[in-house]
């Protein structure tokens, strides 16, 4: 991974001064608290993998607005997720707690809102707090002053928003229509509280429809391929059985709109795609058929097979992905403009993010879910309050962590039952010595549902990544991420990796005991 934007002179000692001074003045009293307790604005999109954000890896797109975040602020290069599916994501933002803590396994599951969340706390403390974009977790938003959400998965063109329970459709694209919401809100806030709003885009997620303002960018065969999109998963059962294949299972007229009228091209959800186009208006419809039209007669002219249409898939995929991207990154730009043109950047903590991280051709795949890096790894970049340098966090970081660490950042007290940390002191550059050394990780989400990624939990240090697939399955996966950072060679039977093996098991039990997942020792 590049770090384009970092540099190697940092100065850690004018981070430390600029947020001790912000939260020395969280601690003088109360009256005190409710100004100057930092705003927070916490901009999290659907599967946008940090393959995907030039302050990462400039190798496949540009994210000039997201990477101003981290050119002013912090980049994590070691976030995770602790089960990679987006409901069970959400509730662990909102909760600081793990999958089996807060019973949100999986995407089908409807949340629990009696819960302790941490927007309910800083509301309770005087933060004005406001949800918009994706939801997806089923039960009515609470917590929230203001909330307007997309009902499921939310559609990209003219969707249809609950806005404080009055579902309403909104001519427009997504994405432009979720910041738009979000600078409303923000020009109509009570001036007199802090706030928290929570800006959650639904893009780049499937079926990654672009605005039409950004058809024209990229050239469709140019993406640097995967060296391991040809992967055979030798030594990987449960990673030869998924269904999340580029090749086999992504769909040519649904994912890849080759629609022809013809109904030619062969295709499992032709179905799902005309209802997409439906939704548009005559001008929006225009717009992409005049794109769409071209590129499907030029796909059926060439006729591609084997690898030449594996390699074509790729970039078409990759293609539509990025636009999708291009439209969060822009409307990313329009928040950071605000903030800047009426001071609010002084006293406002920004921080981006993604609900997971993403396969992009790497191991074959597109999605999610696996405990591998690609899907494992969220991007996390953060501008502080004010001006400052950029600086790379490596500690192990999770999604437990953020509400502590906005509870934190309030001067709230962080409740016994919140499992994470709060960031605050890598932050602001403090001794972090007793910083925890591995992650624990639980995904649940099968049967059921598509993709067939079998159930599993797993252990990850700086070094090693240990993961045993249960359920219908039995299987145990040790990589060590400095020699293989691909995850290719499994290393389980490998003698010389028995002693390494053996302590991590030991580890992954000790992990699994003390957050309470009781499935682990059943397991063993
Ligand atoms: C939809 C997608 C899947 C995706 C899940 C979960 N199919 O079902 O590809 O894995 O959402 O995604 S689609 O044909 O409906 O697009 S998640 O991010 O919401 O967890
Ligand atoms: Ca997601």
């Amino acid at each position: 991974m590049k770090f384009n934007i970092l540099k190697t002179s940092i100065n850690l000692l004018f981070f430390a001064i600029a947020l001790s001074m912000f939260n020395s003045c969280k601690h003088k009293g109360e009256e005190n608290n409710v100004l100057k307790r930092p705003n927070i604005i916490f901009i999290m999109s659907d599967d946008h993998a940090y393959q995907a954000l030039s302050c990462y890896d400039g190798s496949l797109n540009q994210t000039p607005n997201i990477d101003r975040l981290a050119e002013g602020g912090l980049i994590f290069t070691n976030s995770f997720v602790c089960n990679s599916i987006c409901a069970p994501s959400r509730a662990t933002l909102l909760t600081g707690k793990f999958s089996h803590n807060n019973g949100q396994f999986d995407n089908r599951i409807r949340f629990d809102s009696s819960q302790l969340t941490f927007p309910k706390l800083l509301q309770e403390s005087g933060y004005e707090t406001a949800i918009i974009g994706k939801w997806h977790l089923k039960s009515q938003p609470t917590g929230f002053d203001y909330w307007n959400v997309l009902p499921g998965q939310g559609h990209y063109y003219n969707p249809d928003f609950i806005r404080m329970g009055k579902r309403e459709r909104v001519e427009g694209y997504v994405t432009n229509l979720i910041t738009d919401f979000s600078l409303e809100w923000l020009e109509n806030r009570n001036n007199e509280k802090p706030f928290c709003l929570m800006i959650h885009n639904k893009a780049p997620h499937r079926s990654w429809m672009p605005d039409s303002t950004h058809f024209s960018l990229y050239k469709e065969e140019n993406f640097p391929l995967p060296s391991n999109y040809f992967d055979n998963y030798e030594g990987r059962t449960a990673a030869a059985e998924q269904k999340m294949s580029v090749i086999e299972d992504m769909d040519l007229v649904y994912d890849l709109k080759m629609y022809d009228e013809e109904g030619e091209i062969p295709s499992k959800y032709r179905h799902w795609y005309l209802p997409m186009l439906d939704r548009m208006n005559e001008d929006q419809r225009k717009a992409w058929e005049r794109e769409y039209n071209e590129k499907t007669k030029a796909f059926k002219n060439a006729d591609l097979k084997g690898e030449e249409l594996a390699i074509w898939k790729f970039n078409r995929y990759l293609a539509d992905y990025l636009k999708c991207i291009a439209s969060v990154d822009d409307n990313v730009g329009r928040i950071l403009d605000y903030l800047e043109q009426t001071g609010l950047d002084e006293n406002t903590i920004v921080v981006y993010t993604s609900d997971q991280g993403f396969y992009l051709g790497e191991h074959g795949w597109f999605d999610k879910r696996f405990m591998y890096e690609e899907s494992l790894k969220m991007p996390l970049v953060m501008k502080l309050p004010g001006k400052s340098q950029a600086r790379e966090i490596n500690q192990l970081v999770q999604n437990i962590d953020f509400a502590p660490t906005f509870l934190d950042l309030a001067g709230i007290q962080i409740p016994e039952e919140i499992q994470g940390a709060s960031l605050l002191p890598l932050m602001e550059g403090r001794d972090s010595e007793d910083w925890r050394e591995s992650i624990y990780y639980h995904y649940y989400e099968y049967p059921g549902a598509g993709h067939s990624v079998k159930r599993h939990y797993g252990i990850r240090t700086a070094r090693y990544k240990l993961i045993h697939f249960y359920d219908d399955i039995d299987t145990w996966e040790l990589y060590d991420l400095e020699q293989d950072p691909r995850e290719m060679n499994n290393l389980i039977s490998d003698p010389d990796y028995f002693e390494i093996s053996d302590e991590l098991k030991k580890n992954l039990n000790t992990l699994g005991h003390e957050c309470g997942d009781s499935i682990v020792s059943y397991l063993h």
